[in-house]
Formats: C-alpha cells, sequence, structure tokens
C-alpha cells in the first residue's frame, strides 16, 4: 500500500523524535502505514465502520469523526452514508493530519466537510452516528465524561456512538498477555524492539487506556442506554454505545 516514503521510520534511527508523541507533519506523512502497523484489526474495523453507517445514519442527520487524522474513518461514514444527504464532519485538532485529510481527500468526497478543532469544543447537534475510532484515549481522564455527556445529547433517537480504544488490562497475568502479544503483532509487522520501546515511552503520557469496566460503566453514567462490545483483538476494543 505504502512505498518507502510513506513507511513508518520514526522510531528507528538516531533521528527519532525526544519528548512526548504529537500528531506533526511528520507523524501525518506516515500515519496510514504506523496505524495499520500499531491496531490489530484497524482495516477490518474501518470497513465495519462503513456497515455500521449503513445500518445507523439517519436520512437528513449529522454524522461526526471526532479526531478524524487523515479521514480513513470519515471516509467509511460517507460511503456509508451515500444518498441519505447527511452532514459528514471530520474534526481533529492536529493542524498536521486535518490539512492533509483535507488536500488529499476533499476533491474526491466534496460531501464531507471538514474541522480544524478541538473536539471538546465543537457543537454536536441532530447527530445519528458519532465516531470516536482511538480519540478518546487522547484526552485528560477527566475530561471525558463531559465530552460522552455532549454526544449522548447531541444523538437523535436511535443514534450511536462508536467508541473505539486501546484499554488496560484487568490484572498483571491479563495484561502481560496482551501486551505481549500487542508487541508480537508490531514485531510481525516490521518494528524493531527499539522502535516498539521508543514509541510506548513517547506514548506513556499521552495515550491514557482505562479498563473496558470503566469505559462501559461511563458510557452509562453519560446516559447510553446500553454499550455492547463489537470488536476486540488483544487490548483494541470496538463498542456500539446506544442513545
Ligand atoms: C482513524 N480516527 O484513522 N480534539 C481533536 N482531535 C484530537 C484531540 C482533541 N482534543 N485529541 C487528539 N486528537 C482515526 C485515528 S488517531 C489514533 C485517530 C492514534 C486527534 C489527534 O490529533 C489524532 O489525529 C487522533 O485524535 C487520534 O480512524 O493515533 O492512535
Amino acid at each position: 500500500m505504502n512505498d518507502r516514503r510513506n513507511a513508518d521510520r520514526l522510531f528507528a534511527d538516531h533521528a527519532a523524535p525526544k519528548g512526548d508523541f504529537v500528531f506533526d507533519e511528520a507523524v501525518a506523512a506516515v500515519f496510514p502505514d504506523m496505524i495499520k502497523r500499531s491496531v490489530p484489526g484497524y482495516p477490518a474495523i474501518i470497513n465495519m465502520i462503513q456497515l455500521l453507517t449503513e445500518r445507523y445514519a439517519q436520512p437528513g442527520s449529522a454524522v461526526l469523526d471526532l479526531g478524524c487524522s487523515l479521514g480513513a474513518s470519515t471516509v467509511a461514514l460517507a460511503l456509508g452514508c451515500d444518498g441519505r444527504d447527511c452532514r459528514v464532519t471530520g474534526v481533529d485538532n492536529a493542524p498536521a493530519m486535518l490539512e492533509r485529510a483535507q488536500s488529499t481527500l476533499a476533491t474526491r468526497y466534496p460531501q464531507i466537510r471538514w474541522l480544524c478543532a478541538d473536539i471538546r469544543e465543537v457543537p454536536i447537534e441532530d447527530a445519528s452516528l458519532v465516531v470516536l475510532n482511538f480519540t478518546l484515549q487522547f484526552l485528560p481522564p477527566d475530561d471525558r465524561l463531559t465530552l460522552l455527556r455532549r454526544i449522548r445529547a447531541g444523538l437523535r433517537p436511535g443514534g450511536i456512538l462508536i467508541l473505539s480504544e486501546k484499554i488496560a488490562a484487568r490484572d498483571e497475568v491479563e495484561e502481560d498477555l496482551l501486551a505481549e502479544m500487542h508487541h508480537a503483532f508490531k514485531r510481525a509487522n516490521g518494528y524493531s524492539e527499539l522502535e516498539i520501546s521508543r514509541k510506548r515511552t513517547a506514548l506513556e503520557k499521552v495515550l491514557l487506556p482505562e479498563s473496558l469496566d470503566l469505559h462501559q460503566a461511563r458510557l452509562e453514567n453519560a446516559g447510553f442506554s446500553r454499550s455492547d462490545l463489537w470488536f476486540r483483538c488483544f487490548n483494541f476494543v470496538s463498542l456500539v454505545a446506544r442513545r
């Protein structure tokens, strides 16, 4: 899919970024390769977002992708609600990501609106489907419930939230299994031990995973009537939460 220029070698050599992970130009340039080689099941999740959209997007409603990165999930939304006159919006607060999404996709998908903004500040109204595909994990934990409450309040009856997250294990034994298998997945995709450990250090204070139980309890607290796990591979999950 990617030639060498777009292959993720960010943490491979002496020029590896120091400090906390940021979604800058260097990350944007390799992001499709990075996420596919780092998140088990990512391509399947994107395909299923399209199928879920075909099932749940309501005619004339708003459909939002919060933390859209380069727009892979936003395109799945646009394709899934084809012909239903939905207002599809991709939101990201990293200019390097959003600008690249917009410049590569605007001509092919003119129906998508792109918004460079913090997802904690965008209005959510008259929506039938909202996506948080591996984005909530980057918000400070104290801000997560407020956002979920706003999403719940902005959904039409019958509307859903698709929430995908890297999760924390329930105990040490499960943590060992999941972390080991995630590393095995990355090694199988060509990442070296050094790259894996540098990336883990860079993400440590930025990506804050929580347990599946905590996510489901918070969704309930935010007013969602139920949440169902529809995807899991190691420590990566996706849920459908119903208004
Ligand atoms: C995909 N959904 O390809 N406001 C807006 N955007 C934010 C915020 C915020 N407060 N915090 C983080 N982001 C995508 C993948 S990546 C997941 C999502 C990953 C954005 C951030 O800039 C980045 O683009 C995205 O959330 C997370 O399906 O890299 O593991």
